[in-house]
């Protein structure tokens, strides 16, 4: 801003002077410089992705901070995060880091123009902080800050040779004191080098990310060579009521496709189920174990439905969905090893998981062997887990919040103590301990719909996995509490549908559910968020009544 008036003596200084066309003022070239800017930065993450080839393709800048952003997160802005965006927390942060990083490479191209050492220093600081981010952060070695490293030298050089054609010298001359504000530009050079960077930064690209899925294809391909074993252990077929089939309601069964998704995740991995190992070993294991995918497969499996829940999701909110989980049970599998529960005298009280993205998840061994069907699952609805679910292999413990159980993309298990280590969102807040807590939701109608008068079908969901749904009741405007229908229960571990006619009179009105579990405990009443343990209270909607 400081430089408006300056512009203004440049641009009309000679309105007749001959050499106007290539000698434009400094608004024309602040606003080439901007574009260099970002020419200099795209070529950057493009040669940043091709140079991730040799580490790892979360080494790449932006993956590598936005992963650290997702770690470094506090609780409560990820919970902001969480409500805001939902699923789509990860795209709002990509957006947001691609964003921030435009604005302050046009920034660094506007500043090229005049300050060409200036701004390459600047190009190469952040660079270096990319760099430092990668090797420090999640999983991180000192070979993930090359990415980010031959990225700034790349975008370095193009902005270089850009704010040099803008200021019509030579490249590899040393700037002169007054930039070259005065001289000619060199508009076919700026051209030429402009089209190279974009030439050069399409092939980079083009290349980094090939090369960076080139493993996505085998561990696809792998993923469709996979039979999955029929189970010596079926689950009962769902009995016929179990799903009411109203509009408005999730089926009984929720589709793959339609899975409520949460991880920290910006790659979803994608493993090759020939080269997946699961390593069993820590405090008690008498024999240590390492199985591959075959070997797995070749136990036994069972199949179960169950429902997974998030400790993240809000009273009535979507991180809920039932499934048929085929897997592996895990109690035999630890006791062959030797793991004996803590109330048998065993040393370790916590089963730590640890997957492939680096993440680590804590349950209690009590409840692991207490005779629930804990799995670690291998197939998902008649398919192999899906890679978002994590093939190959995941655990899934019922009656758990999934982030103490349900570890995807499965490398190692490890029995240790609470004492000893706090899992990931452990050391984020959340609890150690987290059964899952009774809950019911209002799917339909809708908040805020309009009903029309007369008979109404309000329905929904409500689990309480491990002790089962016995009662659902609602009520409208704080009137007496109606027991609603109870669709077929199909386990303890899984939701159950309910139902309720209302007689709906004209008017606004809220309706309020709650849910008594099989212990005959009663949802409570108290409202608190998800931090720590799960969030509770009561569901309710408003409707208007015409
Ligand atoms: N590796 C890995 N496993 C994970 C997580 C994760 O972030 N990374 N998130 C957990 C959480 S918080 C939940 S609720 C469930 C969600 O499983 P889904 O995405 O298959 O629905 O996975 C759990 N397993
Ligand atoms: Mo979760």
């Amino acid at each position: 801003m400081r430089d408006v008036s300056e512009d203004r003596t440049v641009t009309t200084a000679d309105p007749a002077d001959g050499e106007e066309p290539t000698r434009p003022g400094r608004p024309a070239r602040r606003a080439l410089g901007a574009l260099g800017g970002l020419l200099a930065t795209a070529a950057a993450l493009a040669v940043a992705e091709l140079a991730a080839v040799p580490v790892r393709p979360e080494a790449a800048p932006l993956d590598a901070v936005g992963t650290t952003a997702i770690d470094a997160a506090p609780a409560p802005v990820k919970e902001f995060a969480v409500r805001t965006f939902g699923e789509s927390d990860k795209l709002a942060l990509q957006v947001g880091m691609v964003a921030v990083l435009a604005l302050c490479a046009t920034g660094v191209g506007m500043l090229a123009v005049g300050r060409p050492v200036a701004a390459a220093g600047a190009v190469l600081v952040v660079g270096a902080a990319g760099a430092a981010v990668a090797a420090s952060g999640r999983d991180g070695a000192p070979p993930d800050a090359l990415p980010s490293a031959v990225g700034a030298l790349a975008a370095a050089a193009v902005l270089w040779v850009l704010a040099a054609r803008l200021a019509g010298r030579r490249p590899l001359r040393k700037p002169p004191r007054d930039a070259g504000w005065g001289s000619p530009m060199d508009r076919r050079g700026f051209a030429l080098t402009a089209g190279a960077a974009l030439v050069g930064t399409g092939a980079a690209a083009t290349l980094g990310r090939r090369l960076n899925s080139a493993g996505d294809a085998a561990a696809a391909a792998s993923r469709a060579g996979v039979t999955l074993p029929a189970p010596v252990s079926r689950a009962a077929p769902v009995p016929r009521g179990a799903d009411l089939g109203l509009a408005g309601v999730p089926p009984f069964t929720t589709p793959n496709s339609a899975f409520y998704r949460v991880d920290t995740v910006l790659r979803v991995p994608r493993v090759d189920a020939r080269d997946w190992r699961l390593r069993l070993h820590g405090k008690g294991v008498a024999r240590p174990v390492t199985l591959g995918f075959d070997e797995l497969l070749s136990r036994g499996l069972i199949e179960r439905d169950t429902t997974l829940t998030c400790v993240s999701n809000e009273v009535g909110g979507p991180y809920v969905g039932n499934a048929r989980w085929l897997g592996v049970p895990l109690a035999p599998l630890l006791r062959e090893a030797g793991v004996r529960p803590p109330s048998k005298g065993g040393p370790a009280d916590q089963l730590v998981a640890r997957s492939e993205d680096g993440m680590t998840l804590g349950a209690p061994v009590e409840d692991v062997l207490d005779g629930r069907d804990a799995m670690l699952a291998v197939g998902m609805n008649g398919e192999p887990l899906p890679f978002a679910h994590g093939f190959p292999v995941r655990m899934l413990v019922p009656g758990l919040f999934g982030y103490v159980s349900a570890c995807k993309w499965l490398r190692e298990l490890e029995l240790a103590s609470f004492d000893d280590f706090d899992a990931y969102w452990v050391e984020r807040d959340w609890a150690r301990e987290a059964p899952v807590l009774t809950q019911s939701r209002i799917d339909t109608p809708r908040p805020l719909a309009d009903v029309a008068a007369g008979p109404t079908a309000v329905a929904g969901v409500a689990w309480a996995q491990r002790r089962g749904i016995t009662r659902v009741e609602v009520r409208v405007d704080d009137g007496p509490w109606r027991r609603a229908r109870l669709a077929a229960e199909d386990s303890k571990d899984t939701w159950r549908q309910w139902v309720w006619t209302w007689d709906a009179a004209p008017g606004s009105h809220r309706l309020e559910v709650r849910a008594t579990d099989g212990t005959g405990e009663t949802q409570t009443a108290d409202r608190s968020g998800t931090v720590p343990g799960g969030a509770t209270g009561r569901h309710s909607v408003v409707v208007n009544v015409a």
